[in-house]
């Protein structure tokens, strides 16, 4: 935990740019200090109750700065569990960056990105997981981002977390008292009840690796790239999808050379839509550069909407590009469905492997409910909401839940394969060391400077 000679950090907590206010926010044992010998207003903020608010100004080198209010939140009650102080300038760059100077000169020094919810987390305020949901939350995309990231702030995955260590810490003490007393005829616990004890928590384990994926494209969003012949709407559905002329339609094939990329929301999940260069067989010089663009593209989506004209029959860039999906997910959308019908939805079905399949007119706005059931279907693959439970959101949280899982496994076919207790034992330490990484109770160093080093400067 932190001691008293941590040194006192300072950053600029509000975003660059021209605002209403700006925040400059210290954190350390100085704070108060740095900021007193700055300020002149009514009170000192040393004799400031915690909590509270003053107003007064930052005068600097006997030059005023800014006209600012002070907020003071003492140790151990504050963000950091240090004592926080917060100047409320003038929005701006100018107000902010000379308050922020003179605190520098006073001798706190800049805070390092995601300092203080480091701080807060080495403090022992909140764990690993909450400090990466602080993240999360400022960064979410959407809505559901926000409930998902603010649930796991408040503590919902640590609360199954904690519960399945107590289980485990249980099973072990279970574990070597029956081994102290094992000469005098008393079982404790036989292999049986330990075994039904851990399967729960592996059950549990289960539950949460399960809700990876889905955790992962609501925290990223999911990238879709919208790929097709020339001419047949592609960037008509984006900017229908849009709702504004993001992309130039026009009547001439290969308008679109290089691509275009924007995000949409579709019921709380982000999605980064790419419209792309159409592919037919060109010896156009920009087109072949855009179809390699598009390429790209294709590799690098989680899903596809393969775009046909109902109007036209298939083409050979029909065919040509059916190829080049690699095995993606996708969708197909039967555009221009207003207009007489040359191709049918069996037809299309057909060359590409009966993927679901809407019919729409991105001209007249037609099938845009479906296109985005069939979306959110194709990510979810049916797997409901998500609302409710504790969710994991990224790969560290994987990692060390897999790694969890497969030593209680372990420990199950051990104590069914009538190996002594303290094989299981061994198991059950390491699975209880891998949550115990997971919340951040044993961390290296090197985990925790990535984990902040993602975070903005200031938070
Ligand atoms: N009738 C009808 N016309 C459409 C529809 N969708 C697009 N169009 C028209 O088709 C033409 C081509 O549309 P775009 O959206 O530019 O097609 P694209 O696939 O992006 O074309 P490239 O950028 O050249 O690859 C334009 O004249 C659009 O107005 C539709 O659903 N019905
Ligand atoms: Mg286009």
């Amino acid at each position: 935990m932190r001691t008293a000679d941590n040194d006192t950090i300072v950053a600029v907590s509000t975003p660059m740019g021209v605002g209403g206010i700006g925040i400059v926010r210290l954190s350390g044992p100085r704070s108060v200090e740095i900021v007193d010998s700055l300020f002149r207003g009514k009170r000192q903020i040393s004799q400031l109750p915690t909590y509270r608010l003053t107003y007064g100004r930052i005068v600097a080198d006997g030059r005023q700065v800014d006209e600012v209010l002070v907020s003071v939140m003492r140790a151990p009650h504050s963000y950091t569990t240090e004592d926080v102080v917060e100047i409320n300038c003038h929005g701006g760059l100018v107000a902010t960056q000379t308050v922020l100077e003179a605190v520098l000169r006073k001798g706190a020094r800049l805070a390092d990105p995601g300092e203080f919810t480091q701080r807060a987390f080495l403090g022992g305020r909140i764990d690993l997981t909450q400090a990466e949901a602080v993240s999360d939350l400022i960064r979410a995309k959407t809505q559901l981002g926000h409930t998902v990231a603010l649930s796991q702030l408040k503590g919902q995955l640590s609360q199954t977390l904690t519960s399945i260590k107590k289980n485990l810490t249980k099973c072990l003490s279970l574990i070597e008292v029956s081994l102290d007393f094992s000469e005098e005829d008393i079982d404790f616990i036989n292999a049986e009840d330990l075994t039904e004890r851990l399967s729960g928590d592996v059950s549990r384990l289960e539950a949460l690796l399960s809700s990876f994926e889905q955790g992962r494209i609501v925290r990223e969003g999911v990238k879709v790239a919208i790929v097709g012949r020339p001419n047949v709407g592609k960037s008509s559905l984006l900017n229908l999808l849009l709702g504004e002329e993001r992309a130039i339609v026009t009547p001439v094939p290969g308008t679109t050379r290089d691509s275009i990329e924007e995000w949409i929301q579709v019921e709380g999940i982000p999605f980064n839509i790419v419209d792309t260069a159409g592919v037919r067989e060109s010896n156009d010089i920009i087109e072949l550069e855009g179809r390699k663009r598009t390429q790209f593209h294709i590799e690098d989506a989680d899903l596809l909407v393969v775009m046909l004209d109902a109007s036209e029959s298939l083409k050979h860039g029909d065919k040509l590009l059916a190829q080049m999906l690699n095995g993606k997910k996708f969708l197909v959308v039967l555009n221009k469905c207003d207009l007489e019908k040359v191709l049918s939805a069996e037809q299309a079905a057909e060359i590409y492997d009966y993927a679901p399949l809407v019919e729409m007119s991105a001209l007249k706005g037609w099938g845009v409910e479906e296109f985005n059931r069939e979306l959110i279907a194709l990510v979810t693959k049916g797997a409901g909401t998500f609302r409710e439970r504790a969710v994991i959101t990224n790969q560290r949280h994987k990692d060390c839940l897999q790694k969890a899982r497969g030593t209680l496994e372990q420990a199950c076919e051990a104590l069914s394969s009538g190996l002594s207790f303290e094989c299981a034992a061994l198991d059950i330490r390491e699975a209880l060391e891998a949550l115990k990484e997971l919340m951040g109770e044993v961390t290296s160093e090197d985990i925790l400077k990535e984990i902040f080093s993602t975070f903005c400067i200031g938070k």
